[in-house]
C-alpha cells in the first residue's frame, strides 16, 4: 500500500471530517509494514476497502419539548463493517455529534470489537441532541422519535447498538421500550440493558473494569504493580466511575477527576464506595459538572477551568471524550514523570501527544484495545440473549478479565519493537486488522 496516497485520498474524499482523518492516519502508518509484507492484502484492496463504511445512515429526529415547541435533531447509524460480525457499537448523544464523529467512531469501533475475540462488525450511531438540563419526559420523547426511525435498520444479527455519552441505562430502556413496541419482538437489539429485561451483570462496570485490566498487563510487562500508584482519571461519568471503582479494589491511589469545568483534586484518595458512587449521582443530574464533588467532600479541591493533566501522577487514565489530551498536555505529565497513559476514551489523545509520550518511552495503550472491555462485555450481553439465560457476576468478570489479557497478549505480539518497547497503538491496529482483512477476503468481493 502507498501509505501518503491513501493518507491524501481519505483527506480528499473526507473534507472537513478531521477527526476521521486523524483516525485513519493513525491505523495506515501503523500497519503499513505489516500490509507490505503481506501482498494478499493488497491485491484484494482491503485497506482501500475498509475506508469507506458499507452504510451511513443519517436521520431526522423531531419531538415535543416540555414548552410544547417542535424541536429537530439529526440522527445517525454508521454501518462501518460487517465481515466478523452483526454490526455493533454505542450510541452518542451530544452536542459535538457530526457526521464525522460517527466515521471516526465507527471506523475504530470495527478494529476494538476484533480485538475482542467476538463475532462483532464495527458501527457507531447517535445525536446531536443535549441532554443537559432536559427533563425525563424529554429524553424519552427523544429516545423514542430516534427509535422509531433507527428500528428499520438495526435487529440482533444485524446491527445491535448500545450506550455511549449521554446514553445510559435510562436512555437504552427508552429505546428498548420503543423497538418492542413497534416490532412486537423481545430480543437482543440492544445491549447495556436492565438486569431483569435481558442486561448483563458487570455491562456498567466494564469499560472501567477491562480498563484496569488492561492496565495491570501494562504493569505487569514492566515487571511492574498497580498497589499504591498515584493515578488521575478525566471524567466523572460511567467509564471513570468503574475505573475508579477497580483502582480502588486494587489498591491504586486515585487522587483527581474532572469535569468540563475543571478537575477535583483530592489527596486523601477517591476510594471510598461513598465517594465513587458520588460520581453517579453527580452524572444523574446531566449537568455536566464536577464541582459540587468538592463542595460534598472536604478533602476535594475544585480548580475550576483547568486541565487535570497538570495533577503529577504516574499513571493517568483519558475516561471523558476525543482528543481531550494534547501535545502540551502530554509534555507536562512527562515533566512530571509519569509512567503510563491510558486512553480510556476513544481516541483521547491528539496525534501529537501519542508522539511525545511514545518519544519519551512512556508506556501508552490506545483505547481500541484498552476501552474494549466494555463492547466486549456487550458481546456478552448478546450471547446470554441468544441462550435465553444469564450469568453470575463472576462469570462475566471473569471471562472480561480473560478477554481484556488476551487484547494485550495480541498488543505485545504485533506491537513490540526491536529494543522492547511495547508499541501498544502499532499491535492493537495490526491484530485487529489481521482478522477483519482475512474475513473480508474470505468471503469475496462483497464489500
Ligand atoms: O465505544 C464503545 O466501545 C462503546 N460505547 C460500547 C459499545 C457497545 O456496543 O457496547
Amino acid at each position: 500500500m502507498d501509505l501518503q496516497k491513501l493518507i491524501k485520498q481519505t483527506e480528499e474524499k473526507n473534507p472537513g471530517q478531521p477527526l476521521y482523518n486523524q483516525a485513519v492516519r493513525e491505523v495506515l502508518e501503523t500497519i503499513c509494514d505489516f500490509v507490505n509484507e503481506h501482498p494478499k492484502y493488497d491485491q484484494y484492496k482491503i485497506v482501500e476497502r475498509l475506508l469507506e463504511p458499507e452504510r451511513i445512515v443519517k436521520f431526522k429526529v423531531t419531538w415535543v419539548d416540555d414548552k410544547g415547541e417542535i424541536q429537530v435533531n439529526r440522527g445517525y447509524r454508521v454501518q462501518h463493517n460487517m465481515a466478523i460480525g452483526p454490526y455493533k457499537g454505542g450510541l452518542r448523544f451530544h452536542p459535538t455529534v457530526t457526521e464525522d464523529t460517527m466515521k471516526f467512531l465507527a471506523f475504530e469501533q470495527t478494529f476494538k470489537n476484533s480485538l475482542t475475540t467476538l463475532p462483532m462488525g464495527g458501527g457507531k450511531g447517535g445525536s446531536d441532541f443535549d441532554p443537559k438540563g432536559k427533563s425525563e419526559g424529554e429524553v424519552m420523547r427523544f429516545c423514542q422519535s430516534f427509535m422509531t426511525e433507527l428500528q428499520k435498520y438495526i435487529g440482533p444479527d444485524t446491527d445491535v447498538p448500545a450506550g455511549d455519552i449521554g446514553v445510559g441505562g435510562r436512555e437504552i430502556g427508552f429505546m428498548y421500550g420503543q423497538y418492542k413496541r413497534l416490532r412486537g419482538e423481545h430480543v437482543g437489539v440492544l445491549t447495556g440493558k436492565g438486569l431483569e429485561w435481558g442486561g448483563s451483570l458487570i455491562r456498567p462496570e466494564a469499560t472501567g473494569y477491562g480498563a484496569v485490566y488492561f492496565l495491570e498487563g501494562m504493569l505487569d510487562a514492566k515487571k511492574d504493580t498497580l498497589k499504591g500508584k498515584r493515578c488521575i482519571i478525566s471524567g466523572f461519568g460511567n467509564v471513570a466511575w468503574g475505573t475508579a471503582l477497580k483502582l480502588a479494589e486494587l489498591g491504586a491511589n486515585l487522587v483527581a477527576i474532572s469535569g468540563p469545568d475543571g478537575y477535583i483534586l483530592d489527596e486523601e484518595g477517591i476510594s471510598t464506595p461513598e465517594k465513587i458512587e458520588y460520581m453517579n449521582e453527580l452524572n444523574a443530574t446531566r449537568n455536566n459538572v464536577v464541582a459540587p464533588f468538592a463542595e460534598k467532600f472536604a478533602s476535594a479541591k475544585f480548580f475550576p477551568g483547568k486541565k487535570v493533566w497538570e495533577v503529577p501522577c504516574e499513571i493517568a487514565m483519558t475516561c471523558a471524550i476525543q482528543n481531550e489530551l494534547n501535545g502540551d498536555d502530554a509534555k507536562k505529565l512527562i515533566a512530571n514523570n509519569v509512567k503510563y497513559v491510558v486512553e480510556v476514551s476513544n481516541m483521547g489523545c491528539t496525534a501529537d501527544a501519542v508522539a511525545e509520550l511514545q518519544k519519551a518511552g512512556i508506556s501508552f495503550a490506545p483505547g481500541k484495545a484498552a476501552n474494549a472491555g466494555g463492547v466486549a462485555t456487550s458481546g456478552l450481553e448478546m450471547t446470554q440473549n441468544a441462550a435465553h439465560l444469564g450469568w453470575t457476576a463472576a462469570e462475566v468478570d471473569q471471562k472480561l478479565h480473560g478477554i481484556m489479557n488476551s487484547i494485550h497478549e495480541n498488543c505485545v505480539k504485533y506491537g513490540k519493537e526491536a529494543n522492547g518497547y511495547i508499541n501498544y497503538v502499532k499491535g492493537a491496529n495490526i491484530a485487529g486488522f489481521i482478522k477483519v482483512a482475512d474475513a473480508m477476503i474470505a468471503q469475496g468481493i462483497a464489500y
